[in-house]
């Protein structure tokens, strides 16, 4: 059976590409999907995508995640920069977890270049666009065969 792999999304990510394309691109979210569901079967990996703009929902997935997933891709938007309660669900799954940022925080205002979530992430990809979600799913796949 392919591994599953949770991608989770927080706050306002729904928005992609209706707003600030010089920042975050112009692929919309259902786009970033559709890339990483096409990415997941050459790899071998079934995914589930999802968005939440309540920090409380982002708990409750990463806790699902911590008992039914191989992996976390997770884009934890204004949330990295505030949250110790991602930060202490994440803590507690023993899969490997990868932070995605589409823009590079730390070119940007100096309260996002610090994540609570990048004290537990395996690895950190910023600044790489949509682009990053692709390259935290051939490092998942690739932590999750060992
Ligand atoms: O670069 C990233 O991926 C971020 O996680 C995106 C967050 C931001 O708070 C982080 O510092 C960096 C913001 C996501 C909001 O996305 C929007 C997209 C279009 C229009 C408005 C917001």
């Amino acid at each position: 059976m392919p591994h599953l792999v949770d991608i989770l999304n927080g706050p306002n990510l729904n928005l992609l590409g209706q707003r600030e394309p010089e920042i975050y691109g112009r692929d919309s979210l259902a786009d970033i999907e559709a890339a990483c569901r096409a990415l997941a079967g050459e790899l071998g990996l079934d995914i589930r995508f999802r968005q939440s703009n309540s920090e409380g929902t982002l708990v409750d997935w990463i806790q699902e995640a911590r008992t039914s997933a191989a992996g976390i891709v997770i884009n934890p938007a204004a949330y990295s920069h505030t949250s110790v309660a991602l930060l202490d669900a994440l803590s507690a799954c023993e899969c490997p977890v990868i932070e995605v940022h589409l823009s590079n925080i730390h070119r940007r205002e100096s309260f996002r270049h610090h994540s609570y979530v990048s004290a537990r992430a395996d690895g950190v990809i910023v600044g790489c666009g949509a682009q990053g979600y692709d390259l935290a799913l051939r490092r998942l796949a690739r932590l999750i065969d060992g």
